[in-house]
């Protein structure tokens, strides 16, 4: 057992990772040689037991720890909180699937030593790769890197690499202005630091997963776009009520489509189809807004009920307000659409403002 004073700590998210834990324990030992090193897993109440067996490393090996957030998915969120709760005066950020080289973990190390604020695994730059990904996935990581630029305040080869070091004082400095939002959080430091940094890049060859299933999904380029948007005006307009606000106005096209069936094609009076049009527009705002906007806290089983009907409660307030105020203003001399729009307003930012607490439980 080392006994010099903790110099990297290394976190690593996980989700349904049980296969793959131990044998990136045994190949962070094997690479990092003398240093001093501590891994803490973060792990996201993984279904397959992932934590379990940390823990069971943990009790073998006190310089492995595991952090298990229960209700909470999301691989940014994951790897600050490991961040926060790391030791060492370096961090790093690595997946469990074996796919990051941890060989390369020492020639990071020594970059950060020499100059570097942060040091990237890049597959961009000579001796690095993608390995064995087809076509598609080259082309969308090549278009995202690009777009990446958007908020980057200097070049880099590889800012979506989910493999980095960089010295805890740069996450100090930018912890507070993090959006926390999707998978690209080297990309949330790099665009969230006030200051130019000393950027040192490793390249490596990204290897293929053997054990355990990719977690990258049709929303992955949703939660980018969202890290994006947050990163560009976040600092004016939460996103969240950006993407609240957006499938709202959907829902107003769901709700004329399903009014229209129930006149037209079902022959019901007016006041039946504009309740059953009300009804079904709510729970599909709500279902979508549960698995877009609030993803990362999803509510499921009878918690998905319990939030429907909250839901529909804080918005049948909502919509009192908005039909009060744009009646008020309307009968004090305000043209009938300022007064619509500001009733719209007010009822949509009471909804968003109260089911972001009530009903997703979110400060
Ligand atoms: N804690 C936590 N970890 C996650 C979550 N989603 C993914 N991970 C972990 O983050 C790492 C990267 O996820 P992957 O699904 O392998 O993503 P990827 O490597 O970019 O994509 P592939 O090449 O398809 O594997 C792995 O260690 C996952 O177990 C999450 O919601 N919470
Ligand atoms: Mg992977």
């Amino acid at each position: 057992m080392n006994t010099q004073s903790l110099q990297l700590s290394i976190v690593i998210p996980t989700f349904n990772e049980v296969a793959n834990v131990q044998e990136v324990v045994r190949r962070v030992e094997a690479a990092m040689g003398a240093t001093a090193w501590e891994i803490i897993f973060v792990d996201d109440d993984s279904p397959d037991g992932t934590a379990n067996q940390v823990r069971e490393l943990a009790c073998r090996d006190p310089r492995v720890r595991c952090l298990q957030r229960v209700g909470r998915r999301g691989l940014s969120t994951a790897c600050i909180e490991g961040m926060m709760a790391a030791s060492g005066p370096i961090l790093a950020v690595m997946d469990a699937d074996l796919q990051h080289d941890e060989s390369i973990l020492p020639d990071m190390l020594d970059k950060l030593r020499h100059g570097c604020d942060v040091v990237i695994g890049t597959r961009y730059a000579q001796g690095g790769g993608t390995g064995d990904w087809d076509e598609k996935r080259k082309q969308m990581s090549l278009l995202a890197t690009r777009v990446s630029h958007l908020v980057l305040k200097q070049p880099v080869s590889d800012p979506m690499s989910g493999f980095f070091m960089l010295d805890r004082r740069v996450l100090d400095e930018c912890v507070r202005g993090l959006s926390g939002m999707g998978f690209k959080i080297l990309l949330d430091l790099l665009a969230t630091s006030q200051r130019k940094l000393r950027i040192g890049e490793v390249p490596y060859q990204f290897r293929t997963r053997i054990h355990g299933e990719s977690k990258l999904d049709h929303m992955v380029m949703w939660e980018y776009g969202m890290l994006l948007a947050d990163k560009l005006i976040g600092r004016w307009i939460p996103v969240r009520f950006l993407a609240f606000s957006i499938i709202g106005g959907v829902g107003v096209f769901v709700h004329m489509l399903i009014l229209t069936l129930a006149l037209k094609a079902m022959g019901m009076d007016f006041s039946h189809a504009q309740t059953g049009a009300t009804v079904i527009t709510m729970v599909f705002n709500f279902a979508l807004n549960n698995s877009v906007t609030y993803r990362d806290q999803r509510l499921k089983g009878g918690a998905w009920f319990r939030g429907l009907l909250s839901f529909m409660l804080a918005c049948s307030i909502g919509a009192i307000a908005n039909i009060g105020i744009a009646t008020y203003l309307f009968e004090h001399r305000t043209a009938w659409l300022p007064a619509a729009l500001a009733g719209i307003l007010v009822g949509a930012v009471w909804n968003y403002a109260i089911t972001k607490i009530y009903t997703w439980g979110k400060k």
